[in-house]
């Protein structure tokens, strides 16, 4: 079966080079309308590209060829030119479902997902016209067909780092974090005293409201950990920033439907100076819980207080032993490489979402479980 599927890929691989020698510029349609897709199955995991910023075409055409037909992203209703309607509407996500279809991909995880804002974070007047909105939007998806959804905690300050053009490997970008780069900036007081201890509080409020009705609707709430997990950015507390933290979200409502995006360069980064987090570990504890909903595949090096994204080949983490985790706990859900280094030629536009970084990404992760999927 394997060798069959190999020739296959083989033979189709000629042939699209071939069709490639004859004239360079070889144009999309042909080879989109004839594309012809490995029967890869990657052991069930399904490999998923993220495009944050609409249809980014070079990619698409790019993640067909690589048979990863698995798109992960958010409602914008610029992107349908619908914007005089609500992201958390059934037409509007419709259309940007439909819109995937119509390049040959499907949206299989919605993230940043709408109506989930700081009002709910930090429990701010507002937070419940928030919520019911956010209600709205999990029927409406549900509705459709997409079952899992990647939020996340961090409030005010999103995703961050210190240096979004370190140099890497061979001269490539990479994104990279250094606490002392911050430290004394000026604390954030517009939103009046935070406290970790609040933020818990609106978490759980959160998930008493959601959660059931996420649980009629079929649909998995998959949190993604703080990035960086340090406890605080400007007086902004963060508390999704370590496995305990995440053993506590799934005690505070144990449900199928309150579960985790297990991004591994998050996790990975979680440790202090000289005490990892145990990759393999950490996937198996969440996975023998049935809480990985959703995989970030990356890598880091160096500590939550300092550190620099890596190629995937060159982290602190071994992971051929991660993804062999992954495939031991049975999870078969959507998988993305998240951040990668922009790599020569490339566009360090959106640092850590360049396209060529992305194939080596890609290439890599299909190999390990290949490998994994042979053992
Ligand atoms: C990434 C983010 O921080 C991370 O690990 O996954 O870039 C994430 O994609 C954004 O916060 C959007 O959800
Ligand atoms: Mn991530």
């Amino acid at each position: 079966m394997k060798n069959k599927r190999r020739n296959f890929i083989k033979k189709s691989a000629v042939l699209a080079a071939a069709a490639g020698l004859f004239n360079h510029s070889y144009s999309v349609k042909s080879t989109v309308s004839s594309h012809l897709y490995s029967n890869a199955k990657d052991a069930g995991i399904q490999l998923c590209l993220a495009y944050f910023w609409g249809i980014e075409e070079w990619k698409v055409i790019l993640a067909k060829q690589m048979d990863v037909l698995g798109a992960v992203g958010g409602i914008n209703p610029g992107m349908v030119n619908m914007r005089d309607q609500k992201n958390y509407s059934l037409p509007v996500i419709k259309a940007v479902k439909e819109a995937w279809e119509m390049q040959g991909l499907q949206l299989k995880v919605i993230e940043g997902p709408p109506s989930l804002y700081s009002k709910t974070k930090l429990g701010l007047p507002g937070r419940d016209e928030e919520i019911q909105n956010f209600i709205t939007f999990l029927h409406n998806i549900a509705a459709l067909g997409i079952d899992t959804v990647c939020h996340n905690w961090m409030p005010v300050i999103s995703w961050t780092r210190t240096n979004m053009a370190k140099e890497g490997r061979g001269g490539a970008l990479v994104s990279a974090f250094d606490y002392n780069d911050i430290k004394n900036e000026p604390a954030i007081t517009e939103y009046g005293e935070l406290t970790h201890e609040k933020m818990w509080d609106n978490m759980e409020y959160f998930l008493r409201a959601v959660i059931p009705e996420a649980e009629k609707a079929g649909v998995k709430l998959a949190l993604h950990p703080d990035d960086p997990p340090v406890d605080s950015i400007r007086e902004i507390p963060r508390i999704m920033t370590s496995v305990e933290a995440f053993k506590k979200l799934l005690d505070l409502y144990p449900s199928p439907s309150n579960g985790i995006t297990f991004c591994q360069g998050s996790f990975a980064s979680m440790g202090g100076e000289g005490e990892d987090v145990d990759i393999p570990k950490a996937i198996e504890y969440f996975g023998k819980r049935n809480a990985i909903h959703f995989v970030h595949f990356r890598d880091v090096r160096g500590n939550k207080n300092r550190f620099e994204e890596t190629f995937h080949d060159e982290g602190k983490t071994n992971m051929h032993k991660a993804m062999q985790a992954y495939y031991d706990i049975g999870f078969r859900g959507p998988m993305r490489p998240d951040h990668v280094p922009t790599m020569a030629r490339d566009s360090n536009e959106h640092p850590g979402y360049s396209t060529i970084g992305a194939l080596y990404a890609v290439g890599y992760m299909r190999g390990l479980i290949e490998a994994v999927y042979d053992e």
